[in-house]
């Protein structure tokens, strides 16, 4: 669909056409679509716009993964359709690898997204057809996770995420980040930072962030990872929905 740029809501149906032509090209899932459906619906509730608390919550994910050891971005199908090209720039920057990571998980899309990354930079990718690792407590296709990658990461970047995974790889002693427009959903609850903004949103700058902490002293960037408290990341984010709804419904 050709989308006008004099659109009011441009920019909202461009992401909706990436998610429909990563249906078409075997990326995104069909599932894939209602998830992004739910994100939308937060992001009106946000306002459409990157808040304090994400800003927040970026640094305090810049620093984490810049002193990680052995950091790694999990990639779905949601992520791989709109922001494929940031997390290559990330990967490279982090020295790290990407490794898709399905919850609707079948090979053709694996294949498929695994085509992307290799054809635009073929050292990030960490491919399938490595050693597995099984995480039992898990309960979907998710519990397969490659031994050089997730299996042994230190700090994990896990966007857009379905629940059970998160808790399990906090359970092996990993951190999670993830990215999450709903405050309330269980990967949001239960994460080590939980950036609630739209991931495209929140893709540049947290690159900026890890570019920026990368030239900063580690002292100055320490405390940025000790003083977060992302019960409160969370909190702030239910507030400023439950206010702007307020103001909102004075002026109606
Ligand atoms: O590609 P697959 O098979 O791994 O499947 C990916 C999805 C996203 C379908 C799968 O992980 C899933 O079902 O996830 P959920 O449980 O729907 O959770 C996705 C979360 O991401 C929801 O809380 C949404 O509000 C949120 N979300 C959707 N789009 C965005 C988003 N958050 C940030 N930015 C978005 N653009």
């Amino acid at each position: 669909m050709k989308i006008s740029k004099s659109h009011p809501r441009a920019v909202s149906l461009q992401i909706r056409e990436k998610l429909v032509k990563g249906l078409k090209n075997g990326i995104t899932s069909q599932a894939g679509l209602l998830a992004h459906g739910r994100g939308e619906a937060f992001d009106y509730l946000i306002g459409e716009k990157t808040h304090l608390f994400a800003h927040k919550a970026i640094e305090a994910a810049a620093q984490l993964l810049v002193q990680a050891h052995h950091p790694i971005l999990s990639i779905n199908g949601n992520t791989a359709a709109l922001v494929v090209d940031e997390f290559i720039t990330l990967a490279h920057l982090l020295h790290c690898n990407i490794e898709v990571n399905l919850f609707h998980h079948s090979q053709k899309r694996v294949n498929s997204i695994e085509k992307v990354i290799k054809e635009k930079a073929p050292g990030v990718l960490i491919p399938s057809t490595n050693k597995k690792k099984r995480f039992r407590a898990i309960a979907s296709a998710r519990n397969l996770m490659l031994k050089e990658g997730i299996g042994k990461a230190d700090v994990v970047l896990v966007p857009l995420e379905d629940g059970d995974r998160c808790e399990a790889l906090l359970t092996k002693g990993k951190k999670v980040v993830t990215v999450d427009l709903n405050p309330l959903s269980r990967t949001a609850q239960k994460a080590t930072i939980t950036i609630v903004d739209n991931i495209t949103r929140v893709m540049p700058l947290l690159i900026a962030a890890v570019r920026k902490q990368q030239k900063e002293k580690e002292e100055k960037n320490n405390m940025l990872f000790t003083s977060y408290d992302n019960k409160k990341t969370l909190a702030d984010a239910l507030l400023c929905i439950s206010t702007r709804l307020n103001t909102l419904a004075t002026v109606v």
